[in-house]
């Protein structure tokens, strides 16, 4: 078995077994190599000696997500096409609802098997649904996004990274293993399978085009690893330092291709251990965050109950927003205009045009602009519900659970404790202007991201 059995997850009983394929149903990991989910399909196929074949369904549309997203998506899926084929693997596109096309192809293909990853994110959970119901064929789930799986890092809610961290270090070393080789298939297996069409692929998608592709990051698995390389590298040795730094440019830089799967977090959490002895600190703070606190979204995520995300805020931070929901607020803006940037503060227009613009925001001032948006709407709800489609809306790792559980962070403590009593925020943390000076150059970040240069 080339997978811990721990990643492992059936979700519907394994049905006569058909005479068809092996499908690796790719959603959320998808890239060729360091993929847990296609290892053990790859395993399940030359155990059987039934073929195997990759499917990605490409939903007409998905929420918040616009043309910057889709063409990130489709360039990187194009590349791993090819490095798919290169082992004899065939990626076959399905075009439509996840829920509806994918059970469509089991059936038609008389898949012996079926096996797919893991995503936390309610949406899957539907489409997940549906293939299950359809009973056509054994339906595997594979945990190929985490480093210690989901499920197996704990059992329940936890509240804080604190609770979280120590059963994560406790489960490294069984888990943040190397990767086998994608094995390659025989030529045979590409028999009858031509080559996805991207053009007609991206004409069936419906996705906003007023949300361009950010032009400075190259999608694809070879530049995320390139980004990774470089960030270890150049920047490691100062990231602990320099992280909270917007003007630094000491990020990673890394989210978008987790995000949409082009790489794996083991992948660079293996070699951020390896890169440890030039840097500890580094090493360690970028651990911390790639693997604690990613995996801490997760959880949440995956044990959230479904429906309304400000309902799943802890207890103590809903109470104390609803105990200050009648403070004055000092501004208080629609959400069109935090869209257009058009606050009284020079600092939150920046962050905003920083978001529009390259598709990224600083993880330090994402804190700081999810905050302003609670101190500056009517109510909590509506900051929460602006601050989640503005950064599903514009950033390329929006939609994900590390991107959601920061918003909830920031505007309603998930994940953090009570701080001292303010207007409007209550006990949730606070943060302002006079906090980021102190941290980093403002007047060099606002000038970085002014209207002038952002148009
Ligand atoms: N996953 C799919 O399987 N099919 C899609 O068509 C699809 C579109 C899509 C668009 C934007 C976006 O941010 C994500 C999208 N995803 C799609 C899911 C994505 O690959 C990730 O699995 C999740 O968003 C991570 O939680």
């Amino acid at each position: 078995m080339l997978v811990h059995p721990a990643r492992v997850t059936p979700l519907a009983a394994a049905a006569p077994r058909q005479s068809g394929p092996v499908v690796y149903w790719m959603h959320r990991d998808q890239r060729a190599a360091d993929n847990w989910a296609l290892l053990a399909a790859a395993d399940l196929a030359r155990e059987s000696g039934a073929p195997l074949c990759v499917a990605f369904a490409l939903a007409p549309t998905f929420p918040g997500a616009t043309l910057r997203h889709y063409d990130f998506m489709l360039r990187g899926l194009a590349e791993t096409e090819a490095g798919l084929r290169a082992a004899h693997i065939p990626l076959v596109l399905l075009p439509g609802d996840p829920a509806v096309v994918v059970p469509v192809f089991l059936r038609e293909r008389k898949a012996g098997a079926c096996v797919t990853d893991f995503d936390p994110m309610p949406v899957k959970g539907d489409w997940l649904a549906a293939v299950t119901a359809s009973g056509v064929c054994a339906l595997t789930e594979v945990d190929a996004h985490n480093v210690v799986p989901c499920r197996r890092a704990s059992g329940k809610r936890e509240y804080a990274a604190a609770t979280l961290r120590p059963k994560i270090h406790r489960l490294l070393p069984e888990f943040l293993t190397p990767f086998p080789e994608l094995p390659v298939f025989p030529a045979t297996n590409l028999a009858g399978f031509a080559p996805v069409d991207w053009t007609a692929a991206a004409a069936t998608v419906t996705a906003d085009p007023a949300v361009r592709p950010v032009p400075d990051i190259v999608p694809g698995a070879a530049a995320a690893r390139e980004r990774l390389r470089a960030f270890l590298r150049d920047t490691l040795p100062e990231y602990a330092a320099r992280r909270n730094d917007p003007n630094a440019g000491a990020t990673s830089g890394l989210s978008p291709y987790f995000h949409f799967g082009q790489l794996a977090p083991q992948r660079a959490a293996l070699d951020a251990r390896d890169a440890r002895p030039g840097a500890p600190e580094g090493a360690d703070a970028f651990l911390e965050e790639l693997v604690v606190r990613r995996e801490l979204a997760e959880n949440f995520q995956f044990y959230a109950p479904r429906g309304d995300l400000y309902e799943a805020l802890p207890d103590w931070a809903r109470k104390t927003l609803a105990a200050h929901a009648g403070d004055a607020r000092p501004a208080s803006y629609a959400p069109r205009e935090f869209e257009e940037a058009r606050t009284h503060s020079a600092l939150w227009n920046a962050a905003q045009r920083q978001l529009t613009r390259t598709g990224r925001l600083h993880g330090y001032m994402r804190m700081y602009w999810a905050k302003k948006i609670l101190e500056w709407s009517p109510t909590p709800r509506q900051a929460l519900a602006t601050a989640l489609a503005l950064n599903d809306r514009y950033a390329l790792d929006g939609r994900d659970p590390s991107g959601v559980t920061g918003v909830l962070w920031s505007v309603g403590g998930l994940h953090d404790r009570p701080w001292a009593k303010r207007p409007v925020f209550g006990q949730v943390r606070y943060m302002n202007e006079r906090g980021c000076r102190r941290k980093f150059d403002v007047d060099a970040y606002i000038d970085r991201y002014s209207e002038e240069k952002c148009a």
